[in-house]
């Protein structure tokens, strides 16, 4: 057996503010408890890596992965979650305060990102054997403030103090070969656990250093500045996430970013292939796959053609063969303006290797095509080369032996309309996977109430790992149960509302409907929509204060993309809106407008399981699948939404009469668009004149930047685009109506909580361990792999001999440590 916690915890705490546990700081007590965590995995990490290389492995392949804090969720994985409490507490530390130092892992933009984290999460759990593989950014996603309502963004160096839970291996390292640099890839690992199993996965993440540690050269001949220039424009390839979720620059460090990451996985794949199996890169495929998540890793594709051709000696056919049975890529949008395509001449300037491997992709798919009889618009509109344009979804659908959507109705959009060409030819490829959340951090760990209230209902915890057993319980919730989810949301609105008094200073009432709209900003996600409406409900109340309205809270938190100005304009309107209706004492706190600040993973913890409404309004068509819909629905929030996306299947489980669906549906938005007058609507829907002129007579002030003025005119009156794109206003009475009915039938509290059960129970087809075993049964072709325990009493004694040996090492270091740091002659690293 390791060692308990309540053995390693002071050490480790010790060793790392130098100091007794007793007198280090909450952030210290989370560094050196983190590093006893990590401690307490290590065996199993390395047994779970064997056990994993010797046979078939799938690599998922992301430019993002949005992880949040990891402490907690590997406490709660491992069933430590006691233990270390009680480690803490014999030092006087506590463990809650020491959980929120820890900094989010916010490594990704959004939806996509936060995707794969929940996957690594359930192969982890299934023990299946799967790697992650991204870029170790060394400033996440910015920070947002508000500055007069207006979005600032700030650098978010979330590792500056350091971070436990990823190790540096340095004997791993890879060299990543430009046309104008060398690079040295680190990779950096991060254990990822699973619930209830020995199994340890593993997240690769790859720094870019300097292959010289210095140029002397140019530093002894006086280019000091060079010297240094040189080694920063290597470090700048990991230095930052490109903070744009739907907008595709064509921008060089960005390419660099995504060649270097998948250079270095590939390189270190085969190379493990090599050391297994041999020389011989024919029998590639049969023990790797990898996952492409969405366009960014797709020069993946003519990276490892280059591997297997020049350095493994393989034919163009042979590994052509090999590469058409390793990729399969996963779609998650068909906004057009989202599809990357790079200009060829960058990538004859950053890797002219690979730009020829392209090129040789793209002449044999020509030929390819027109022996299959396709005429030439077809094909030239399919090459993955055109002109001086490189189109990775291309590639990607060229190359890959799966396609797939993330919904079921945004996989039938992109079979008829985004790669319709591609499914014509090969209907075989495509296939959906729905997207999933996982339920151990978006339920047992974000909701402890709820968790506990579906341990005693089901009699046990087998829903942590297996969700679909919820719904054998979604007509069985007598009175009794339905009053308990009532207290469980009345417990998590009011702690939430004490979170949000601290945090954003507004004050909420916990007895008032929870409305939560939390999600990038983006005028297809229509927030521009629901803030119409609570300045119309605004209007409404100073109209008649005698109206009958159901106390509200509007709950927003979303981040712009910097150069988005648009969608700061929108957020610059909420934040103007909430000043205007938080303080007017006609009001009196009937409605209020909580915008949260630097949404992120841990804010979302917080928000998700207090809230009513789940807000999903995005235009019909637009929204590929949509995660925190399923994420809400799990927490017992009732979701308003339009038919799009995941949202479909939710409807589709809980049933018309447990979800608030309205609105123009994809199919007949175009019909409707045809004849489509946004001036007509706004003149003739009551309401709606008096809320758009309040944007620009002078109600509602943008501080002379103009944004308010551009919101109302990109709604009425674009000329250079059709107005109103996202049909905000052709919507907007639908949406009213749904609401306002949503907010009165709230008062009937247990047919709510009836619904809100439903929704909770119906909630495992949602779970990401069902996507995770989707992908594995029909697209990885993947086995389980459990590492066994150590069997033998003599095993166990062995390895617990071993940890003992290690912790001394450690405290012995420590003390070292503790003695260097304090006499100041810590030697350098
Ligand atoms: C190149 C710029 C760029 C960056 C990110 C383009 C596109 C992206 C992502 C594909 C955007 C994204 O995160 N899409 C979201 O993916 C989620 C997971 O599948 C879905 O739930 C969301 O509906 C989808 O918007």
């Amino acid at each position: 057996m390791p060692l308990d916690l309540t053995q390693t915890v002071a050490p480790a705490v010790r060793a790392t503010s130098g100091r007794p546990a007793k007198l280090s700081t909450p952030y210290e007590v989370w560094q050196g408890l983190s590093l006893a965590v990590v401690e307490r995995v290590a065996g199993r990490w390395e047994r779970t890596q064997q056990a994993y290389t010797a046979g078939r492995m799938e690599h998922y392949f992301s430019a993002e992965f949005l992880m949040g804090r990891a402490l907690l969720n590997n406490l709660s994985n491992l069933g430590l979650v006691d233990e270390a409490k009680g480690a803490l507490n014999a030092f006087g530390q506590d463990l809650s305060t020491v959980l929120e130092q820890e900094p989010d892992a916010a490594l990704g933009n959004g939806g996509l990102g936060r995707l794969a984290a929940c996957f690594l999460d359930s192969c982890a759990t299934l023990d299946l054997p799967v790697a992650g593989y991204g870029i170790l950014y060394r400033y996440g996603l910015f920070k947002q403030l508000f500055d007069n309502g207006f979005q600032t963004e700030h650098p978010d160096s979330w590792m500056e103090e350091g971070y436990p839970f990823i190790i540096r291996r340095e004997q791993e390292q890879r060299r990543v070969t430009f046309a104008d640099m060398d690079v040295r890839a680190v990779p950096y690992d991060m254990p990822i656990t699973g619930y209830g199993t020995q199994n340890v996965n593993t997240l690769r993440l790859w720094k870019a250093e300097p292959i010289e540690e210095f140029d002397y050269d140019a530093f002894n001949s006086q280019r000091f500045t060079d010297a240094i220039t040189e080694r920063e424009r290597v470090m700048d390839i990991s230095r930052v996430l490109y903070p744009n979720d739907t907008t595709f620059e064509g921008k060089v460090l960005r390419v660099r970013q995504q060649y270097f990451f998948v250079s270095a996985s590939l390189q270190a794949i085969v190379d493990t292939y090599v050391a297994k199996h041999g020389g011989d890169l024919t029998g590639f495929a049969e023990f790797n796959a990898v996952q492409l998540n969405d366009t960014h890793p797709v020069l993946a594709i003519p990276e490892l053609m280059r591997l297997l051709m020049d350095q493994h000696g393989l034919g163009w056919e042979e590994a052509w063969t090999v590469v058409s049975k390793t990729f399969a890529y996963t779609n998650h949008t068909v906004l057009s303006e989202a599809l990357e395509k790079w200009e060829m001449t960058i990538f004859d300037r950053l890797f002219p290797r690979i730009a020829e491997i392209v090129r040789e992709i793209d002449r044999r798919f020509r030929l390819d095509m027109a022996e299959r009889g396709l005429d030439q618009g077809t094909i030239e509109y399919m090459a993955p080369v055109s002109g001086n344009t490189v189109r990775m979804a291309w590639i990607a659908c060229y190359a890959a032996y799966s396609i797939n959507g993330v919904a079921a109705l945004h996989t039938e959009i992109i079979k008829r309309e985004t790669l319709g060409e591609w499914h014509a030819i090969w209907p075989e490829k495509f296939n959906n996977k729905t997207n999933g959340v996982t339920p151990r951090r978006w339920l047992k760990q974000c909701n402890p109430r709820l968790s506990d209230l579906l341990d005693e209902v089901t009699g046990s915890d087998a829903w942590v790992t297996d969700l679909s057993v919820l719904s054998d319980y979604a007509d069985k919730a007598d009175d009794r149960v339905l009053e308990k989810l009532a207290e469980i949301k009345t417990a998590n609105k009011q702690d939430f509302a004490a979170w949000i008094l601290e945090r954003e200073g507004v004050e909420i009432d916990p007895e008032a409907i929870f409305d939560v709209q939390i999600k990038r900003l983006h005028e297809y996600k229509r927030q521009l929509l629901n803030a119409l409406y609570v300045l119309d409900l605004y209007f409404r109340l100073k109209d008649d204060p005698a109206l009958e309205v159901p106390k509200r809270v509007f709950i927003f938190g979303a981040k712009a993309a910097p150069g988005y100005y648009r969608a700061k304009g929108i957020i610059k309107l909420i934040n103007t809106i909430g000043e205007l209706v938080n303080n007017d004492e006609d009001i009196d706190g009937r409605i209020k407008v909580v915008f949260v600040h630097n949404y992120n993973v841990s804010p979302a913890e917080h928000i998700i399981p207090a809230a009513d409404v789940s807000e999903q309004i995005s235009t019909a068509g637009k929204e590929a699948s949509g995660t925190s819909n399923m994420k809400f629905m799990m927490n017992g929030a009732l979701t308003l939404g339009t038919l799009d996306g995941a949202n479909v299947e939710i409807l589709d489980s809980v049933g018309e009469e447990n979800a608030y669906i309205f609105g123009a549906t994809e199919d007949e938005l175009p019909a409707l668009r045809a004849t489509y007058s946004p001036v007509h609507v706004y003149e003739t829907v009551p309401g709606l004149k008096r809320v758009l002129d309040a944007l620009t007579d002078g109600t509602l002030d943008d501080n002379g930047s103009g944004w308010f003025h551009d919101l109302r005119w990109s709604l009425l009156n674009a000329s250079h685009e059709p107005a109103d794109v996202y049909y905000v206003l052709g919507d907007f009475a639908a949406y009213r109506e749904t609401k306002d009915q949503m907010a009165l039938d709230y008062a009937d509290q247990k047919s709510w909580q009836k619904k809100a059960w439903v929704n909770i129970a119906e909630s495992g087809r949602f779970s990401s361990d069902r996507t995770i075993r989707d992908y594995a049964d029909e697209v990885w072709k993947l086995e389980a792999t459990p590492i066994s325990l150590p069997e033998t009493a003599g095993e166990k004694a062995a390895e617990a001999a071993e940890a003992a040996k290690e912790t001394a090492k450690e405290a012995v270091a420590a003390v070292g440590e503790a003695v260097a740091k304090a006499t100041g002659k810590r030697a350098k690293a």
